[in-house]
Parts: structure tokens; C-alpha cells; sequence
């Protein structure tokens, strides 16, 4: 491959990089013994939570209050990630367990 082909290639994925949006990170919450750990999480806009269930028999969902939206029945050893692209306050609570609370906080 010819070496000017090269270190445009170079050139244009380090212009990208710069030129990009800081990078999203991503968050876990574990959810075992019936909570959510942490309950109130902090992120950015564009970050992921991703929701691990670690308990040994039960599955939990993500039911979102405000809008409804609910994840699917993720079981032990599972997972349910979603994406906050606005700032806000999402509570949530559990599907089946109404008595497991969270909440995600996404600042600008
Ligand atoms: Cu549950």
C-alpha cells in the first residue's frame, strides 16, 4: 500500500478524534437482594446504563414512571442497557417488584 495513501488515513481518523464529541461513558447499576445499587445515579447526557442482574433466581425490569417505557424480564446473570440522550430525571421502579425505586439523573 502506497506510504502517502497511509498517513492520510492517519491523518483523517485524528482529525475525527478531535473533531468528535467527548467520549460516552458507561454506568452500571447492580441489581440484587431487591435494589438497585446505586439507587440515584449521576450521569451525562449520552452516557449508557447498563442494569446487571445479579441475583441468584429472580428477574427485575426497568419500568420507566413518566414515560412507561419497561426493558424486557432480564434474569440473573443478564443485562439491560439503555442510552439517556437528554438531560433530565428518569425514576423508575421495577415491573413486577413496584417496591424497587431508582432513579438516573442526566446533566447536560
Ligand atoms: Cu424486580
Amino acid at each position: 500500500m502506497c506510504r502517502k495513501l497511509i498517513s492520510g488515513l492517519i491523518a483523517a481518523v485524528a482529525a475525527a478524534s478531535l473533531a468528535g464529541p467527548a467520549l460516552a461513558a458507561e454506568h452500571q447499576v447492580a441489581v440484587a437482594d431487591y435494589r438497585y445499587s446505586p439507587a440515584e445515579l449521576h450521569i451525562k447526557r449520552g452516557d449508557t446504563v447498563v442494569w446487571v442482574n445479579q441475583e441468584k433466581r429472580t428477574s427485575h425490569s426497568i419500568l420507566f414512571v413518566a414515560s412507561g417505557e419497561e426493558s424486557e424480564r432480564f434474569f440473573p446473570g443478564e443485562k439491560w442497557s439503555r442510552m439517556f440522550p437528554a438531560a433530565g430525571r428518569y425514576e423508575y421502579r421495577c415491573g413486577p417488584h413496584p417496591e424497587m425505586l431508582g432513579v438516573v439523573i442526566v446533566a447536560d
